[in-house]
């Protein structure tokens, strides 16, 4: 390939890479109106297919279960400078669960689930917690969990730990504001909920840098109005949640944000609820296929060209003009001579 045509491949490598490089920013408000998400690339996710939770392997196929509330039909999600965004929107009432007035109380859960270090080989596989279709490599969460007919924790979760001794560890690490990326599993996580002005609560863990978490659990107790914010539709159809990066911790004592602008990371959307509002009374869940590659551009970035018709038109119109430059530089050579 002569030096020219081999710069014009290059050029539209670069043009191509450039063009696919990073999510732009939009502007969210956190208030239960959805106008704000029309811009943001929507995805779906097929309509009726929630189903159990009881695979462990991860070419386990989950059995149907008829739950409308967990079948998630369509999701987007975005960023601006400091946090991340959600948007979810279900055949049945998101966020529905039984009050224990009437029976068992009920749970519901909103769940982003993040490969965060863009690296498949710490975090942990979907279906180890029975989400399908499973892929792996999710390290932290941005969730909020509804239980016993009312909102009850917005949350943040890492899979940073195998068993007792390096849960232990885990959230040592935590209580002094960072994480650290590990191989994960399943059942092993620290779940907290962030105040940037400590409340005063039970249990109260002070962070270094002045902030307040404290360790929640499944079915409660409430703590309301921590930084993880979700809003619902009037019918209950739609959601849109906050998640603030700070959230989620630095890399280290004193380290850089473990997420921030131009960072790379795989998302995972799913609704899951325990049985007592399904038809058959079971747990089910729906995950949809995973956002992979999300670059976290800034307020400057475009909306990323599809490698699609278009990419592959401009590849063959750089090429074509390759073709002909090198021709011509050839025909130039040839004369010269
Ligand atoms: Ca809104
Ligand atoms: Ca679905
Ligand atoms: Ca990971
Ligand atoms: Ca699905």
């Amino acid at each position: 390939m002569s030096t020219l045509r081999r710069g014009l491949v290059g050029m539209v490598l670069f043009t191509l890479s450039f063009a696919g490089h990073a999510e732009p920013i939009y502007r969210i408000s956190m208030d239960g109106n959805f106008d704000d998400w029309a811009e943001v690339p929507s995805y779906t996710d097929p309509v009726d297919d929630q189903h159990d939770t009881d695979q462990t392997m991860a070419t386990d196929v989950p059995a149907y279960v008829d739950h409308e509330d967990v079948d998630l039909v369509e999701f987007k999600f975005t960023h601006d400078e400091d946090n991340f965004y959600g948007y979810f929107k279900s055949r049945g009432v998101i966020g529905r669960t039984l009050n224990s007035g009437a029976g068992t109380g009920g749970r519901y859960y909103v769940i982003i689930t993040i490969d965060m270090d863009n690296d498949d080989s710490t975090g942990y596989p979907l279906h180890e917690g029975g989400y399908f279709p499973t892929t792996t490599g999710y390290d932290l969460n941005m969730e909020v969990e509804y239980f016993d007919g009312t909102f009850n924790t917005g949350h943040y979760l890492l899979h940073g730990c195998l068993d007792a001794t390096t849960f232990m560890a885990s959230e040592a690490e935590q209580s002094q504001g960072y994480v650290t990326l590990v191989p994960g599993n399943y059942d092993c996580y620290t779940q907290w909920v962030w105040y940037d002005t400590p409340p005063g609560y039970a249990n109260e863990i002070i962070i270094p840098t002045g902030e307040a978490i404290y360790w929640v659990v499944d079915k409660g107790p409430v703590y309301p109005d921590s930084i993880v914010e979700i809003f619902l539709s009037a019918d209950g159809h739609e959601a849109e949640m906050k998640a603030p990066f700070r959230g989620f911790m630095k890399d280290g004592p004193g380290g850089r944000p473990i997420i921030e602008l131009g960072d790379t990371i795989d998302v995972s959307f799913s609704l899951e609820a325990s049985g007592e509002l399904a038809v058959g009374a079971q747990w089910a869940s729906d995950t949809a296929d995973p956002i992979n590659g999300y670059v976290l551009g800034n307020k400057d970035a475009t909306t990323p060209l599809p490698l699609g018709p278009y990419a592959i038109g401009f590849a063959g119109v750089f090429l074509i003009i390759g073709g002909i430059l090198s021709s011509l530089a050839f025909a130039r050579r040839q004369s010269i001579k």
